[in-house]
């Protein structure tokens, strides 16, 4: 006997076979003029992070050039690069957020 709930029957056994979603790195680049303090404001605002973690990825992104603020799938990811880069823009800084595929 199979009941719904029974990985054998056919609709598990497709539902297996379906890939997860692609996931996308969403990340600041570095610029010469954005103040570290507005840097760090943004990854607490609009990634969740503390305010240690926030200082720490600021500070990658100032001495490698770019760094990672999280992973998601596509339409969050979208959606934080739009609202980095409008509140950026709003507060007349440089920065720039990016994506791609992780
Ligand atoms: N390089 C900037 C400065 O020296 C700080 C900065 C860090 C800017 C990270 C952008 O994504 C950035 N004021």
């Amino acid at each position: 006997m199979t009941s719904p709930n029974d990985p054998s029957t056919v609709a598990e056994r497709q539902e297996q076979r379906v890939k997860p979603p692609p996931m996308y790195q969403v990340m600041l680049l570095n610029d010469d003029f954005t103040p570290m303090e507005f840097v760090v404001s943004v990854l607490q605002k609009f990634f969740g992070m503390g305010r240690e973690k926030a200082t720490q990825v600021m500070l990658k992104v100032h001495r490698e050039g770019r760094g990672v603020c999280g992973i998601y799938p596509l339409d969050v990811a979208a959606t934080k690069v739009d609202q980095v880069s409008a509140y950026s823009r709003e507060h007349q800084h440089p920065l720039q957020c990016v994506m791609e595929e992780a």
